[in-house]
């Protein structure tokens, strides 16, 4: 390659990756940066942007570098025997590259943590509280008003969406009841596991009409792949109009008479 198209490939490749980012992949997750529409996805959607740009800026700064010493100092421009100079024991030198990427690493590792801890505390302001339980293959969320939504996986369309109100500060408490699941939606929170035994913990508020896309992000079985999961929030009153809608489903089938409960012949 000409040295006049480095910089051009280079630039390329960023171009690429902004183009990326703003597009959707399957399933509607964002290959690079969702947008984010709950508190939390904003502040996990911060952290990857205030980690990638230096990271970027690092990666390109070394990589010119690198290719700046190579090309300026390569052999063919060198007198016949040449050896550069040899820097052995050089301790301001070695204390800096030692120091350097440690504070780089630490800054990124406290810079996370932080939060982590903000997006999965229990929270106690909730105003309203749903129990997500991930079983082989789906995800059932309880709901207090006494009904539950059943998200069995497919492949074949679009799994049942789980609705929660605009503007509600919604309490997710995660369950496994057979092996460990993720439920992951990007746009929303990070992914937060469903262990058997164990209580975990995450929250919502989404301020805008929508559907969002996410799945279960553990290998948890053959049926993995069709753990989808499919968020959508509706205003209140149409809220409302859909919490009718369950309650009165739910009273028709236990006013019917199911197949177990019937007499044996
Ligand atoms: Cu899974």
């Amino acid at each position: 390659m000409k040295q006049g198209r480095l910089p051009l490939a280079v630039l390329g490749l960023i171009g690429a990756a902004f183009l990326l980012s703003s597009c959707e992949g399957l399933g509607g997750v964002s290959p690079i940066f969702p947008t984010p529409v709950s508190p939390n996805g904003q502040g996990i959607y911060n952290t990857y942007i205030g980690i990638s740009i230096p990271a970027i800026i690092i990666f390109v700064g070394v990589e010119v570098a690198l290719l700046w010493v190579v090309l300026r100092y390569r052999r063919s421009k060198q007198p016949v025997g040449y050896v550069p100079p040899q820097i052995h024991d050089h301790r301001t030198l070695e204390i800096a590259w030692t120091i350097a990427p440690l504070i780089v690493v630490l800054a990124i590792a406290g810079y996370s943590f932080v939060e982590l801890q903000k997006d999965f505390q229990p929270i106690t302001n909730e105003d309203m509280r749903i129990v997500v339980s991930g079983h082989q293959f789906g995800w059932d969320y309880a709901y207090t008003d006494g009904f539950t939504v059943h998200q069995e996986g497919t492949l074949a369309g679009d799994v049942t969406p789980f609705v929660v109100p605009t503007h509600k500060l919604v309490r997710l408490e995660f369950q496994g009841t057979d092996v460990i699941h993720s439920w992951w939606v990007p746009a929303i929170s990070g992914k937060t596991d469903a262990v058997p035994g164990y209580s975990n913990f995450s929250w919502l508020k989404i301020d805008q009409v929508g559907t969002w896309h996410g799945e279960c992000a553990e290998l948890c079985g053959a049926g993995h792949s069709t753990m989808q999961i499919i968020v959508q929030a509706m205003n209140q009153p149409e809220y409302d109009q859909w919490v009718k809608q369950q309650l009165a489903a739910q009273a028709k089938a236990t006013a019917s008479p199911s197949p177990s409960a019937s007499p044996s012949p």
